[in-house]
């Protein structure tokens, strides 16, 4: 049985049927029954093991094979006809060429399985801004986390136009996950997405960052609308005014905490609330009153799960309570429930580590090894979240008030500052970078760049991306345009200290963010853009943590070292030669002429 009539889809199903031959095909429709049905099959295979019913209700654990556990970066590869549409950071093949390839890899690759076909809508089903993938898997684990992840099944094929071209393929072919056959690959022009070789998230959950970034940044940009690698929060003052926010951050820079912050004890006290609208990704469109509104397409959170605690965040623990699946943690034998580096301090002494060895956890860890693996995930539906925003189903989405951009730097960058205005804020995106830490492979402390956290998640040429965001602004009215600013809670001092508290003490930066789109608050001209007084930090229940005067530091632009910072930019900008937008140029001209000043 299939659910939809529409030719587009069936006919593209018919061709791949023939390619890959599978024994069945069975259509996700959604269904509880299906979806419950499933999970027994996966259990019964060994794909999948229930969790502890009382405890975990709902909640399943599920390992990868040891070479298959993070995105391959180097195998992502953006198939546009032109070399030249890719641009010099994303890893590029012609179409014709990586359709061969991949239809090589996945001749026959379902003979003695199933085909899944899982019918999902990016964006709440109805919505103006939501878009609507097919993803064909041979994977069980795929189609049970795509249920999390996204809306699937006959809801959104009711919704979709029979005669509509405007949907997305997407191809999993799970194969033997052989490493050296392992292709994640992107046809922005076709609409299409495959895979093969993984069954890793990252790389075949195809709603997430295949569709939701790559293609979709893509169609962003003919569509005039923004992909972007956000998060979306609210803040709602004592008088019950929510504002909201986009903010986008590399990897390792906690955005999943600040999607989900609570705020320090005085704020609650007086009434102040954050809601979480996403914690990944947000799609952003203009409203009918010239603002941009933004959707999270997705429905579930995908995060990982060491760091993930009581103290760093209570709500995404909260939210892998019931109905979650757990990806490559360890698992505590006692009880059958999951446990990560960072949980807790009592790692499970009968516990299976990530691989499934047996073994003792606190010997194990005083081996100095890791009993989960540092990038084991968590797949958890939203409505578990308790700090989950009321609007997060609202299909015309949210108007932002501010994007800020931020990353890792122990001595350039001050807490938070404004952009002059929006090209520049957009240069301070494009110019965005992180210092590596020891969480990732290679030399610490080293200056990474990623434009606007899209680095590995946009699917064209880099510059015409910031292009895209200039001509954005052309289309806003000042007033209404988001202010754009830059933050940095990693600020370290002399002693390698960190001199800024972090997590939820950030609300008193949102704070000010608020305030001076509001235009509540003055502040002062640098050079590098609009800085705060510290007066208007506020800094009440911080006491011995943080002094005005302590506060002046972080708020400090060294000149000498945003000297160097310039040159970096200068570097950077040179690898897109002649294409970088004009008004980025002139934002870095401005830069070095007002630190010569
Ligand atoms: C993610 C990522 O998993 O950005 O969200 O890598
Ligand atoms: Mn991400």
């Amino acid at each position: 049985m299939t659910l939809t009539t529409n030719k587009s889809i069936l006919d593209w199903i018919d061709e791949k049927v023939e390619l890959v031959k599978p024994d069945s095909i069975v259509w996700i429709d959604g269904s509880e029954e299906q979806l419950e049905e499933l999970r027994k099959q996966a259990c019964e295979t060994g794909e999948m093991i229930k969790l502890n019913e009382e405890l975990l209700p709902g909640c399943y654990y599920h390992r990868t094979k040891p070479n298959d556990v993070a995105r391959v970066e180097d195998r992502t590869l953006i198939c546009s006809k032109k070399e030249e549409d890719a641009g010099p950071t994303n890893h590029w093949m012609a179409p014709e060429k990586a359709y061969k390839m991949l239809y090589d890899i996945a001749r026959d690759s379902y003979k003695g399985r199933t085909m899944y076909v899982i019918p999902y809508s990016m964006g709440p089903v109805g919505s103006p801004f939501s878009k609507v993938g097919i993803e064909l898997t041979d994977s069980i684990y795929v189609v049970l986390n795509m249920a999390i992840m996204t809306r699937v099944g006959k809801k959104v094929m009711d919704a979709f136009l029979d005669d509509s071209n405007d949907w997305v393929r997407g191809l999993h072919c799970k194969c033997d996950v052989d490493a050296e056959k392992r292709w994640i690959c992107q046809f922005p022009e076709d609409n299409t997405i495959i895979s093969v070789n993984s069954a890793y998230g990252g790389n075949v959950l195809l709603g997430k960052k295949c569709f939701a970034l790559r293609i979709a940044s893509y169609q962003g940009k003919n569509e005039g609308w923004q992909a972007e690698h956000m998060l979306i929060l609210g803040i709602e003052n004592p008088q019950g005014e929510v504002k909201y926010v986009c903010a986008a951050f590399p990897s390792a820079c906690g955005k999943t905490n600040l999607a989900m912050l609570i705020p320090p004890e005085g704020y609650r006290k007086k009434g102040y609330k954050v809601w979480c609208v996403g914690d990944d990704i947000s799609w952003i469109r203009k409203g009918e009153d010239g603002r941009l509104y933004a959707i999270n397409p997705e429905n579930g959170f995908f995060g990982v799960a060491p760091g993930t605690n009581d103290k760093s965040n209570p709500n995404a623990l909260a939210a892998t309570k019931k109905g979650t699946i757990f990806t490559n943690v360890a698992r505590n034998l006692d009880n059958n429930t999951v446990w990560w580096e960072s949980l807790d301090k009592n790692p499970p002494v009968n516990a299976e580590e990530w691989t499934g060895i047996k073994t003792n956890g606190v010997e194990w860890k005083a081996e100095g090894k890791n009993l989960a693996h540092p990038n084991s995930r968590f797949t958890a539906p939203t409505e578990n979240c308790p700090c989950l925003s009321p609007e997060f189903e609202n299909p015309q989405g949210v108007p932002i008030s501010a994007f800020v951009f931020g990353g890792r730097r122990a001595k350039l960058a001050p807490l938070v500052y404004q952009s002059r205005d929006w090209n520049h804020g957009v240069f301070v995106g494009a110019t965005m970078a992180s210092e590596t830490t020891a969480a990732a492979a290679g030399a610490v402390g080293v200056v990474r760049r990623d434009p606007m956290a899209m680095l590995p998640f946009c699917g064209y040429h880099m510059a015409d991306y910031w292009q895209h965001w200039i001509d954005i602004g052309k289309t806003l009215d000042p007033d209404k345009a988001p202010k754009i600013f830059n933050v940095n809670w990693f600020r370290k001092d002399d002693d390698g200290n960190f001199m800024w508290p972090g997590f939820g003490d950030n609300l008193r930066v949102l704070e000010w963010i608020i305030k001076r789109c509001e235009g509540e608050v003055d502040a002062k001209e640098t050079a590098i853009g609009y800085l705060p007084y510290a007066k208007d930090i506020n800094l009440e229940g911080l006491e011995g943590e943080v002094t005005e005067e302590s506060l002046e530091k972080i708020l400090d632009v060294d000149k000498e070292l945003w000297k160097e910072e310039a040159k970096g930019i200068e570097e950077f900008f040179a690898k897109f030669g002649d294409k970088v937008p004009e008004e980025l140029e002139e934002s870095l001209a401005t830069l070095k002429a007002n630190l010569d000043k």
